[in-house]
């Protein structure tokens, strides 16, 4: 927090609805297959995707909104649309690592799937579209899939002292993957669980 300095007064985003970009934007970051490879179930499906290229799996742009009171970020994911194997696109999913700490993430644009489940195995999914608002209460991780053809682009807002811990779901995951089957989304039990 020391680095980021205040912004007192208010201020104003305008979010593409179509591409997800906004401006002014603080971070701005992208994930390839190479560095989500672990997430994936099908080891060899990944191997064979990773021998053609590494395709753009998301990204992420950033604002920060920190006053010398208070501290929200928010943050506009794009799923890009594919499978590794019959597992759909998703993002990395984590807890906050302050774990009372909840979060609100904003569809915006296509159709996904938002997996929550506590650190006691209380698992819950919601389906996505334009403008489903989801609640991530305090200590459930959470984790987007996109299960359409297009993109899926959804903004969260949290505090940015929430933070993440991405250790335990990459190495376990969720109790359910979200899978292609007779070319529609269905949850299957996690075999690595
Ligand atoms: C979101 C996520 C974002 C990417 O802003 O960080 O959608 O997901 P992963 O970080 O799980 O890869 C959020 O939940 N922030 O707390
Ligand atoms: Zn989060």
């Amino acid at each position: 927090m020391d680095k980021i300095k205040p912004y007192d007064q208010p201020m104003r985003l305008q979010v593409n609805l179509v591409s997800g970009d906004f401006s002014p934007f603080t971070d701005f970051y992208e994930h390839r297959l190479s560095q989500l490879a672990v997430l994936y179930h099908d080891q060899a499906a990944v191997h064979r995707m990773l021998a053609e290229g590494d395709p753009l799996l998301f990204d992420g742009r950033t604002s920060l909104f920190v006053t010398s009171l208070s501290d929200f970020t928010y943050v506009v994911t794009r799923i890009y649309p594919g499978q590794v194997g019959d597992e759909y696109f998703m993002t990395k999913g984590h807890f906050h690592l302050l774990l009372e700490m909840p979060e609100i993430y904003f569809c915006l644009r296509g159709q996904g799937c938002l997996l929550l489940e506590s650190a006691e195995g209380d698992f819950h999914s919601q389906w996505l579209s334009p403008g489903t608002v989801s609640h991530i209460p305090p200590g459930y991780a959470h984790r987007a899939v996109n299960v359409g053809g297009e993109l899926l682009i959804f903004s969260a807002v949290q505090h940015l002292k929430a933070g993440h811990d991405y250790g335990k779901i990459a190495q376990r995951g969720f109790s359910k993957l979200v899978v292609q089957r007779d070319g529609k989304p269905q949850l299957v039990n996690n075999p690595r669980q």
